[in-house]
């Protein structure tokens, strides 16, 4: 059994759309984590300077497939196929917009990984941000799989699994949009994977911002995670119309 020390070949990969704020804090941050990543950014087109930050900072900028939005299911496939290509042991997936990104995150979410298949970051959030994940992804695990419920996070962008495990993921077709997270998560738990979710933390990021104050802009992202749901639901025979809402 590898201990806690080991150095792992690992790749964070970052989705980004529009992240020139951010980009550079996040992917220095990441490499100054022990493990020494290589980091890929998988960009959406973006029409800001987020390519040539990210190129400037060490990354290597792949395009993601096409100019279909929102399309964080196409861009995280995109990245695990590239990583494939690296001779990797694990692969981790961080937001491009977190504010207060540390390279302890890095370190705390691949170590954890070492000892079970798939590890998700957990954090404390403003009482108004994480609306989806309170009103429809939470609620919705709560009715079809139950026995996910205790995951605080089904969403979280923060994930770590060693390549075999994504490999096996991405074999299953997973969707192209905002349903992937959980996708990833509702996928890797009926497949048997031990997860395990750590904290990490107050999460800042500055997507917060642009619906903090309208929380309608949300709902394509809604709308796809619910649809995600229902289709896995459906898929591993959780939809019973007779049973009662737990109250
Ligand atoms: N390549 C790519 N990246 C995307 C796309 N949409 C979002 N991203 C990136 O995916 C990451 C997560 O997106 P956010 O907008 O921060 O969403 P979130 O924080 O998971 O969700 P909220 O908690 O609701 O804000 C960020 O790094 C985005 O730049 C997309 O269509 N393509
Ligand atoms: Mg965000």
């Amino acid at each position: 059994m590898k201990n806690q020390e080991t150095v792992l070949k690992l790749v964070v990969i970052f989705p980004t759309k529009n992240e020139e704020d951010t980009i550079e804090h996040a992917i220095r941050t990441a490499k100054k984590s022990r493990h020494q990543p290589e980091v890929i950014v998988v960009d959406a087109y973006s029409s800001d300077n987020t390519v040539k930050i990210a190129r400037d900072n060490g990354a290597n900028v792949i395009q993601q497939d096409n100019r279909m939005f929102p399309a964080k299911g196409i861009a995280m496939k995109k990245g695990i196929e590239q990583a494939i290509n690296y001779n990797v042991d694990m692969v981790l997936f961080l937001d491009a917009d977190i504010k207060n990104l540390t390279p302890d995150w890095v370190d705390k979410l691949v170590d954890g990984c070492i000892n079970c298949d798939m590890v998700r970051g957990y954090y404390q959030r403003h009482a108004l941000d994480a609306p989806v994940t309170k009103l429809i992804a939470r609620p919705m695990i709560q009715i079809f799989f139950p026995e996910l419920s205790h995951f605080e996070q089904p969403l979280s962008g923060e994930v770590c699994a060693r390549i075999e495990v994504w490999k096996r993921l991405l074999d299953q077709n997973p969707p192209d949009g905002w349903g992937i997270d959980v996708w990833f998560l509702i996928e890797a738990a009926m497949a048997g994977y031990q997860i395990k979710e750590i904290f990490l933390g107050i999460k800042e990021h500055t997507s917060f911002e642009d619906y903090r104050e309208d929380v309608g802009k949300l709902a394509k992202m809604a709308e796809q995670v619910e649809f995600t749901i229902i289709k896995e639901a459906v898929k591993h025979g959780r939809i019973d119309l007779h049973k009662d809402v737990k109250t």
